[in-house]
């Protein structure tokens, strides 16, 4: 009697515990993004992937490129902010519904890239909107197309 009574409260815990444990498992990662301190579109990229849930952590370096040659970042893949999030690398604008997608899906990559600045991204809005890729990359440097915008 008593011990049906002790394994329905363990399983009444456990439920609440369940409840009281998903909003911070859908909480997005915590990013750390590098980048100039005088670089205005990397601040603007940073709003974004906060607008979409990101927590962010924002370091200024006066060599980005230092630390994209430590992250595995080519001179072809190469944009302004380089971003670590959850194991990844994330190179420029980046649109924050690619990261998500990359973090859910996970596949095995470095990470994900969008080269150059292209008009039009996330944080580079404006009256001009260019087509651009997002690629993700490895440490051999291949690169595959990972969404179209
Ligand atoms: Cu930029």
């Amino acid at each position: 009697m008593f011990k049906a009574i002790d394994t329905l409260l363990r399983r009444a815990l456990l439920a609440l515990a369940l409840v009281m444990a998903a909003p911070f498992a859908a909480l997005a990662a915590e990013m750390t993004v590098y980048k100039s301190p005088t670089c205005g579109c990397c601040v603007a990229w940073i709003d974004h992937v906060k607008a979409h849930g990101f927590t962010v952590k924002a370091i200024d370096v006066r060599d980005v490129s230092g630390v994209k040659l430590a992250n595995g970042v080519t001179r072809e893949l190469a944009s302004c902010h380089t971003a670590l999030v959850d194991g990844y690398v994330i190179e420029g604008h980046v649109p924050a519904a690619d990261i998500k997608r990359l973090l859910k899906e996970r596949p095995a990559v470095t990470g994900l890239a969008v080269p150059g600045m292209p008009m039009g991204s996330p944080g580079m809005e404006g009256p001009v909107t260019q087509r651009y890729n997002v690629v993700s990359f490895d440490k051999s440097g291949k690169t595959r197309v990972f969404s179209r915008y």
